[in-house]
């Protein structure tokens, strides 16, 4: 993609993500319309359906060759990423969006042939805008965010995580992220996993570790963690196929191995 299109691509997107979020916190104290998808606690709401209906009318009307994966259902249904496909989370952390009526964020990862050329996501409540075009640096409200601590030492790390790591699971050994906790500094869980991707960006986390995520929780979050030097693997290693669900590692980079090797595959059932 060259940088002209791109330039004018990124205003665009940021400027409907900007839109879509005023739109969001005005009405914030609307009554919802709540529904659940894969189980109880998989929530969608008339907002996320809303959200996502804006940028599909709007991307269908400007770019009506580009693609849209999108986790709400109106979307494209895509089995390769060629051409430039928009890879839409409306609202992600809609569970904190209806408890919490903050900590959500819209995210936005645009890919050409499987690259990812722009990351946004914005921290709807707080006004808070992350974002990098690939090669270019990322970026929060326009302030360039620094390389990721190149000495980082593991036992002073923070990682994003939730409690389903510590519980029986047929992925890893709890105990061995038991031992995981313990031995880094302090573990933390935001419930929206492109405001944790942004957090491993600015360097405020040195890592966030999930099951099960879709393309549209990560795509974005992929491309600003990795503007810093920040690296995103499965919990094998192996990079992230943005047709499916996958577990999600993304770290500095100088952590990136041992916590593979000694918590990850260690003990796997
Ligand atoms: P969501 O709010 O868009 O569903 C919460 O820890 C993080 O996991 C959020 O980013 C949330 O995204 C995501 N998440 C929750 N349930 C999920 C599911 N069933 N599949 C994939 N991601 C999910
Ligand atoms: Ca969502």
């Amino acid at each position: 993609m060259n940088k002209t299109f791109r330039d004018s691509l990124f205003d665009q997107a940021k400027a409907w993500v900007l839109e879509a979020g005023a739109t969001i916190r005005n009405k914030i104290n609307d009554p919802l319309d709540i529904g659940t998808k894969s189980d109880a606690n998989d929530l969608v709401t008339s907002m996320d359906k809303e959200t996502e209906s804006f940028f599909i009318k709007n991307i269908r009307a400007s770019y009506p060759e580009h693609l849209i994966l999108s986790e709400e259902g109106y979307g494209d249904h895509l089995t390769t990423l060629n051409g430039t496909v928009w890879i839409i989370d409306p609202i992600d952390g809609t569970m904190n969006f209806v408890h919490q009526k903050r900590n959500f964020a819209i995210s936005i990862g645009i890919y050409h042939d499987g690259i990812g050329e722009i990351g946004i996501i914005y921290d709807v409540m707080a006004d808070i805008l992350f974002y990098a075009k690939r090669n270019e640096g990322a970026y929060k409200n326009n302030v360039r965010l620094a390389p990721l601590n190149p000495n980082l030492k593991f036992e002073e790390a923070i990682f994003g995580l939730n409690h389903f790591w510590l519980c029986e699971n047929r992925l890893v050994d709890e105990r061995r992220m038991q031992d995981f906790v313990k031995t880094i500094r302090g573990s933390r869980t935001y419930g929206s996993a492109a405001l944790e991707l942004a957090y491993v960006a600015e360097g405020i986390m040195d890592g966030y570790l999930s099951m099960n995520l879709a393309p549209w929780d990560v795509a974005a979050g992929i491309v600003i963690v990795g503007e810093v030097g920040g690296i995103t693997s499965d919990i094998d290693g192996v990079p992230v196929n943005m047709l499916d669900k996958s577990s999600i590692l993304t770290c500095n980079p100088t952590i990136q191995k041992r916590i593979i090797a000694d918590y990850l595959q260690t003990g796997k059932k």
